[in-house]
């Protein structure tokens, strides 16, 4: 059984100004792409569809669009959960109608999926809160997935019939799976894990999270999932929220039947912010047979922008990587000993179509004490700092009748 895990498509998000429509619209064809040409036997997105709980329409009109041609006809089930930045009932509405695409939605830990069976062979053979087995046309092997959107610790708990209970999430949520994998995983299928969570390997080093994903971190910070919390049986994790592709583990809990049992976070298609400058994205495609363990293939995403973060010395320098890097969102910081002037501002602007932002990195050459560099200190007041430029740019004191004519401005501008 071949199964495509993808996740954090974060549709309808922006890079500042830039829109990433267009690089969203190419990299979801080319999962498309990737999807028939592996042939692959169902599509598991792993939370943060949306960046938002209000995505834009044609955010919406692109997803509806991409999952409708990754079922194949209700072909290829595709297994969509809700992240920190979906909202778990916009996640869940259409679903009556997605089922009969063999789309399946699940927004809530304990949503239930219904039976159900199309044309084309697809039926959900059973279902509880968190779980559903599949059958796919073509194969007697039934896939078991267990899944768990993101919640908050709060709703997790109330949930789980805790409320205010101090119990630690990942010993409840452990007894939850463990319940629902001795109940419906026996070695006769495929079973597999879906969450959107914060999860690592006990004794790891915390890695680290996009800035917006921060919040997420008191499901994940003081109250830790760990790759040991997943059950036996469970053959492959299949992870949203980092944004960054990278195996958590490789034998969470050591079983007798399994040599390795993987847990993955696919990473996002694309990159969303500077601290994912460089990253190579990924789907991921796990091949699993009965009671063997996965065989997990990388494979590379190419459609979308490269986000770069340059450091550059002086506005030269810059001019030219920008001549050089074309394709990239930039993130530019220029090393100067003097302000940026409008005219190398635009000079920037002009030499690169997609600068994010620009962040220039002011040292200042003291005329009496020769080459030595210092920063300026942009907390003192203005007249102070022009006094402190025109003497580095002129090498002498301002006069009166210019400082008076400078404080005339300055008060004209307030
Ligand atoms: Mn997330």
């Amino acid at each position: 059984m071949k199964i495509l895990h993808t996740a954090d498509w974060h549709l309808g998000k922006r890079l500042d100004d830039f829109s990433r429509l267009e690089e969203q619209q190419a990299v979801l064809q080319e999962i498309c792409e990737i999807a028939e040409r592996e042939a692959a036997d169902v599509v598991l997105v792993a939370g943060d569809l949306f960046d938002t709980f209000n995505p834009p329409t044609e955010a919406v009109d692109l997803f509806y669009r991409t999952l409708k041609r990754l079922t194949d006809g209700g072909r290829r089930p595709v297994v969509a959960i809700a992240g920190n930045h979906d909202s778990p009932d916009r996640i869940e509405a259409p679903d009556p109608l997605a089922r009969e695409c063999g789309i399946i939605f699940a927004g809530y830990p304990q949503t239930l999926i219904p039976p159900f069976s199309l044309d084309s062979g697809l039926s959900v053979l059973q279902s509880d809160e968190g779980f559903l087995a599949l059958r796919m046309p073509g194969t007697e092997v039934p896939l078991r997935i267990l899944f768990t959107p993101y919640a908050n610790e709060y709703r997790l708990k109330m949930f789980l019939g805790l409320g205010d209970s101090e119990e630690e999430l990942s010993t409840v949520l452990q007894e939850r799976w463990q319940k629902l994998a001795d109940r419906y995983c026996d070695r006769d299928g495929v079973n597999i894990l879906v969450s959107h969570l914060f999860m690592i390997q006990k004794g790891e080093a915390f890695p680290e999270e996009p800035e917006e994903e921060k919040p997420i971190l008191h499901v994940g910070g003081a109250q830790a999932l760990y790759t040991e919390n997943i059950p036996a049986q469970i053959q492959y994790t299949a992870l949203g929220h980092l944004h960054r592709m990278h195996r958590v583990d490789t034998s969470p809990s050591p079983s007798p039947s399994l040599s390795t049992s993987p847990v993955f976070y696919s990473g996002s298609p694309l990159s969303y912010s500077f601290a994912e400058a460089g990253q190579q994205k990924y789907v991921l495609l796990a091949e699993i047979v009965p009671g063997e363990a996965a065989s997990v293939r990388e494979i590379i995403l190419t459609r979308a922008r490269k986000l770069s973060r340059k450091r550059a010395t002086g506005v030269d320098e810059a001019l030219q990587w920008l001549s050089e890097n074309r394709d990239a969102l930039v993130e530019l910081t220029i090393v100067t000993d003097t302000f940026l002037t409008a005219r190398e501002r635009k000079m920037l602007s002009a030499a690169h179509p997609a600068i994010v932002t620009v962040i220039p990195e002011v040292t200042h050459v003291e005329i009496a004490g020769g080459s030595e560099k210092r920063a300026i200190d942009l907390s003192r007041d203005m007249e102070t700092l022009f006094r402190d430029y025109f003497q580095h740019v002129k090498g002498q004191e301002p006069n009166n009748e210019l400082m008076q004519l400078f404080n005339e401005m300055l008060a004209e501008e307030a």
